[in-house]
């Protein structure tokens, strides 16, 4: 199974992240996400046994996690494999306290591989034609959470679909 933590915006947010890939995607062209698609990762796991699935929904089902408030205020891109995605410019401490503690529990159980560098991101767009940014209009969202999800993806004909296996305290 393939696995990631994410934070999923919540319906307000996530219909204006939405709007956003819009216009990005009149822009920049490429494959723009659905809305539902739509989140922040913190952790992606890779594949993952069904056994050691079913301990991360127990873990994930009994976290707490700090709540915080995330403020998105920039366009960004990954030139490989042409990625639109709207984050901070700055990095936001709580956000990089959390995915630490999470790596830190992950790491020496095996799962996934911390990333040499964590940068906040929603992806909004896959394999755009250009990622020249320049003219897309101001964005100022703050997201404020409190959950995290686990989130298995799947590759099926009609693309990838995550679907939430579980949902951390509230
Ligand atoms: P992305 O948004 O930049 O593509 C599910 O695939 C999520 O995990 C995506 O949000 C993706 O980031 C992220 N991710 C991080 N590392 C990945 C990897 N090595 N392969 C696929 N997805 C990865």
């Amino acid at each position: 199974m393939r696995l990631f933590l994410a934070l999923m915006p919540p319906p307000a947010l996530r219909e204006r992240l939405g709007e956003l890939a819009d216009t990005a995607h009149a822009r920049c062209g490429g494959r723009r996400m659905p809305d539902e698609s739509l989140h922040l990762t913190l952790a992606f796991l890779g594949d993952v046994e069904e056994a050691s699935a079913a301990e991360l929904v127990e873990w994930v089902q009994g976290l707490t996690i700090p709540p915080g408030e995330w403020h998105l205020d920039c366009w960004g891109g990954f030139r490989r494999p042409g990625i639109v995605w709207v984050g901070a410019q700055a990095a936001d401490p709580a956000l990089v306290r959390l995915q630490g503690q999470l790596w830190g529990t992950l790491e020496p159980l095996g799962f996934g591989t911390r990333p040499a560098k964590f940068v906040p991101h929603v992806t909004l767009l896959r394999r755009a034609a250009t990622l020249q940014l320049e003219d897309l209009p101001p964005i100022e969202l703050p997201w404020s959470y409190n959950q995290l999800e686990l989130i298995e993806s799947t590759t099926d004909e009609r693309g990838v679909r995550y679907r939430s296996l579980a949902i951390s305290q509230g």
